[in-house]
Order: C-alpha cells, then sequence, then structure tokens
C-alpha cells in the first residue's frame, strides 16, 4: 500500500481538556509521520466552509460553536493506508461506541464532542490539509 496522508484536527475540548500530549503520542507511536502541525482557531466562517457537507443537519449550528469556541491542534499525516488507519485509530463519532483504547474513547465526553477529527477520504483529506496549511508548512 502507497503512503499517503490524513489530515486531523485536536478538537477545543481535546485542548481544553489538556490531551494535546496524550493524544499526539498516541498518533505518533501508532506509526504517523507528522507532515504539518499547528496551534490555531478557527472563525465561524472557517468552520462553515469546513463542515459545509453538515449544513443540513440538525447539529450543525451547535457542531460550528464548538469547533469555534478555542484553539485546536490541526496536522496532516502520513502512513501508510493513512485514512482508514487514522479512522481506526480514533473509533467512533460517538465515544460510547468507540472501540476500547481508541482516542475517542479515552479523551471524547460525548457524540459532539469528541476531542478529534479524522478525515474521511483521501480526497478530503488533500482538500482539508490546503484548507488550514499553506505548502511551504508542509514537510
Ligand atoms: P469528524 O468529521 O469530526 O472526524 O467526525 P466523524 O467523521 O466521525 O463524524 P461526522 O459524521 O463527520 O460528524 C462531524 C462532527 O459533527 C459532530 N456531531 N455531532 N450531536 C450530534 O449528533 C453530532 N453528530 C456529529 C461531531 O463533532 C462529529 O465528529
Ligand atoms: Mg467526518
Amino acid at each position: 500500500m502507497a503512503t499517503n496522508r490524513t489530515f486531523t484536527m485536536i478538537k477545543p475540548d481535546g485542548v481544553e481538556n489538556g490531551h494535546i500530549g496524550a493524544i499526539l503520542e498516541k498518533i505518533t507511536a501508532s506509526g504517523f509521520r507528522i507532515v504539518a502541525m499547528k496551534l490555531t482557531q478557527m472563525t465561524k466562517a472557517d468552520a462553515e466552509a469546513f463542515y459545509a457537507v453538515h449544513n443540513e443537519r440538525p447539529f450543525f449550528g451547535e457542531l460550528v460553536e464548538f469547533m469555534t469556541r478555542g484553539p485546536i491542534v490541526a496536522a496532516i499525516l502520513e502512513k501508510e493506508n493513512a485514512v482508514a488507519d487514522f479512522r481506526t485509530l480514533i473509533g467512533a463519532t460517538n465515544p460510547a461506541d468507540a472501540a476500547e483504547g481508541t482516542i475517542r474513547a479515552l479523551y471524547a465526553t460525548s457524540v459532539g464532542e469528541n476531542a478529534v477529527h479524522g478525515s474521511d477520504s483521501d480526497e478530503n483529506a488533500a482538500i482539508e490539509g490546503a484548507f488550514h496549511f499553506a505548502g511551504r508548512e508542509m514537510f
């Protein structure tokens, strides 16, 4: 399988609850190489654009409110089979359904405030990485 990339965010709850270090340790220990990384905060327009696919969903307003309430860690990660392997590492959207030992099982507090984001396809990984990073910030 070819090496490829995914995009992640440690969401505002993960940052607020002091889990940046533990989450990054789990990510790198699982074989992901950090290609780009920064602490940043999304504006309302950023979050509405980033999650535009969900704009008809009942939780959209709550999601935008949550994702903009504090800083996030944004990162691009590289590994063989990066998108699927990262989704496995983070676990199900709802931490109640997330497998034991996954990042969401360990650090998420609810289906909305679930500690981390992971891209759902190679195409979206490229779009989401480019949303947050300039070419010169990728290594
Ligand atoms: P993500 O995109 O953040 O990696 O999460 P995901 O693929 O596991 O879940 P997705 O369906 O894409 O939903 C995006 C984010 O919206 C929030 N959400 N809240 N209150 C709710 O029922 C609900 N459902 C989803 C979560 O923050 C979810 O990660
Ligand atoms: Mg998603």
